[in-house]
């Protein structure tokens, strides 16, 4: 079955200013080495490269009140905001280049905006090791890529959680977070409090990936939007070891697989972030080419021999 896909805009997110490691803001390169365009392309998608969205440099600086380079962080998601909403504006479907996973704050509160105003409902799908819901409280580490989901859900400092104007730019209900294995004792609190739909590992040992992504894909229809965040140490580190934070554990080849061909046959992917890609922990690229390989499976490359 070939499916017509949107025509997709690349934007670039060279930054780590959110991260505990360097070497994040390589990624977008890493990614078009990896022929991500051409693969789509050779898709039949209609894709154009925006090139990169500017922001200041990594300070590498220590956290200050519980934040690691607000500003800088601040600065970066409110040039991705806008570049987010202008291809948006377009009709086209922007498959965020990153960079680490603060990015999300950015390019998801233009997606909420866009949803907002074409009456689309929005639903995330979070595929992350991490549930990202730390407060500059209770972070261990004052890393914001830690913090993006607190922030989208009105936790966190007003630069970030007003960054579209209005607070929160997404309501816990509208996530759903899959392959979660690291969490930290006061965020999984905070988790709880705000009953954000977590499918973790153990529940994925239990009953599977495929009803894994059919319980965290209920009630997806013609209304809604899909916004993939995928944050790539979601993946074993065995089969994705260029990431920042690895944690043993993840989804094989064959669940990554099976997660993108199922939010392909949704038909409702509307935006997707790529983020956490480090080009100095990997090797050869293959990360990246990993990568490529899986988000042509968002866009209808299938092992199904029945199509
Ligand atoms: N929970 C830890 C922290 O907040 O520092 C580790 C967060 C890693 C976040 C990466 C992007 O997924
Ligand atoms: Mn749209
Ligand atoms: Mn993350
Ligand atoms: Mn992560």
């Amino acid at each position: 079955m070939s499916r017509i896909f949107p025509p997709v805009s690349l934007i670039g997110v060279p930054t780590d200013v959110g991260a505990g490691h360097r070497g994040a803001r390589m990624g977008p390169d890493a990614l078009r080495i990896a022929g991500l365009g051409e693969a789509l392309a050779a898709r039949g998608v209609d894709v154009v490269d925006v090139g990169n969205v500017e922001g200041p440099r990594n300070p590498w600086t220590d956290p200050v009140a519980g934040y690691r380079h607000l500003d800088e962080v601040v600065a970066w998601n409110r040039a991705l905001m806008e570049a987010t909403g202008a291809e948006l504006g377009k009709g086209r479907l922007p498959i965020m280049l990153g960079g680490d996973h603060c990015l999300a704050i950015g390019s998801i509160t233009a997606i909420a905006r866009h949803c907002r105003e074409t009456g689309k409902r929005l639903r995330v799908l979070w595929l992350d090791a991490h549930s990202d819901f730390n407060t500059s409280q209770v972070t261990p580490s004052g890393n914001i890529h830690g913090m993006p989901v607190a922030c989208l859900c009105g936790i966190g400092p007003d630069e970030l959680t007003r960054l579209g104007g209005d607070a929160p730019a997404i309501t816990p209900a509208m996530v759903r977070q899959i392959g979660i294995r690291s969490v930290d004792p006061e965020e999984k609190k905070l988790i709880k409090d705000h009953a954000i739909d977590v499918y973790d590992m153990r529940y994925i040992d239990e009953v599977g990936m495929k009803r894994t992504m059919e319980a965290a894909l209920e009630g997806v229809g013609e209304d809604t939007h899909l916004h993939v965040s995928f944050d790539v140490d979601f993946l074993d580190p065995s089969i994705a070891p260029g990431v920042g934070t690895t944690v043993p554990g993840g989804p094989n080849y064959r669940e990554a697989q099976l997660v993108m061909e199922m939010i392909a046959d949704s038909g409702r992917m509307g935006s997707l972030d790529i983020v956490e890609l480090n080009p100095v922990l990997d090797r050869r690229n293959r990360t990246a080419k990993l990568t490529v390989d899986l988000v042509e499976s968002l866009f209808g490359k299938s092992t199904l021999m029945r199509d």
